[in-house]
């Protein structure tokens, strides 16, 4: 079998596009929680490569170990991990946050990387061989303003990022962290929980990244020789600066 590469949060976005992008070289797990989508797409990318599915909640770490144990053994030996997983709920300064806002970003981008990290690395070190790309954000290298708790998440995931090259650097383990700026997916559309104006003004004016470009990126870190490890990336659209320098024309 080719390597085999899980991605969480594949049902969409990005991950569904590094899914797509790697199929042709690769044996693919993909993660999430939407079946439907799933199912969708596995059926597309089975005509490239073996497909596996798994639907569980990263931040569940019941449901991450049972859906790691739920995979056929030739499937157990994992090459590549993509934590792609994550969102951002609601943009509110500090003192107005919604509590389940907060739980839902700690417990999705942070606990859930660490979750399926936990489970998954300890095979890679065994091996003493492995991948594991975390998404992170241009928000865990800058905070904004109303951009608190999200910020702190993704910061928490650059910080586990460097932590986890640390300790798996005995056994040969290449940690990347990928950090987006400006990425038009459905991104906006769930941090302002559908508000259409809203998340259109995130792009407006701006060419935005879309998911295929951190899909690329991807696929050339995976694809370096094994004595190269593409430690960070910070990737933003050319009309992005900083997290708050955004060259908009009107
Ligand atoms: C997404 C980028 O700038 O909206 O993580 O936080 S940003």
């Amino acid at each position: 079998m080719k390597k085999i590469v899980f991605v969480t949060g594949a049902t969409s976005g990005i991950g569904e596009a590094i899914a797509r992008i790697l199929a042709p070289s690769h044996a693919l797990v993909i993660c999430g929680r939407r079946v439907d989508r799933l199912e969708k797409l596995a059926a597309e990318l089975s005509a490239q490569t073996d497909v596996q599915t798994l639907s569980f909640d990263v931040s569940d770490a019941d449901a991450v170990n049972a859906a790691l144990d739920s995979l056929p053994s030739e499937w157990k030996n994992i090459e590549v991990l993509v934590n792609n997983a994550g969102n951002a709920h609601g943009r509110a300064p500090i003192h107005e946050g919604d509590l389940a806002d907060w739980d839902a970003m700690i417990d999705g981008n942070l606990k859930g990387l660490l979750y399926v990290t936990r489970a998954i690395s300890p095979g890679m070190v065994e091996r003493k061989s492995g991948d594991i790309i975390n998404v992170g954000s241009i928000a865990g290298k800058e905070v904004y303003p109303d951009g608190n708790v999200y910020c702190a998440s993704k910061f928490g995931v650059d910080a586990a990022t460097n932590g986890m090259r640390m300790d798996l650097n005995p056994y040969g383990i290449r940690v990347v962290g990928i950090h987006p700026g400006l990425v038009e997916t459905e991104f906006s559309m769930v941090r302002f929980k559908g508000d259409e104006d809203k998340s259109e003004g995130v792009y407006k004016g701006m060419t935005p990244l879309y998911a295929e470009d951190i899909a690329e990126t991807v696929k050339f870190v995976v694809e370096r020789p094994p004595h190269v490890t593409i430690a960070d990336m910070t990737i933003f659209p050319t009309a992005q600066a900083s997290s708050t320098i955004v060259n908009r024309q009107s």
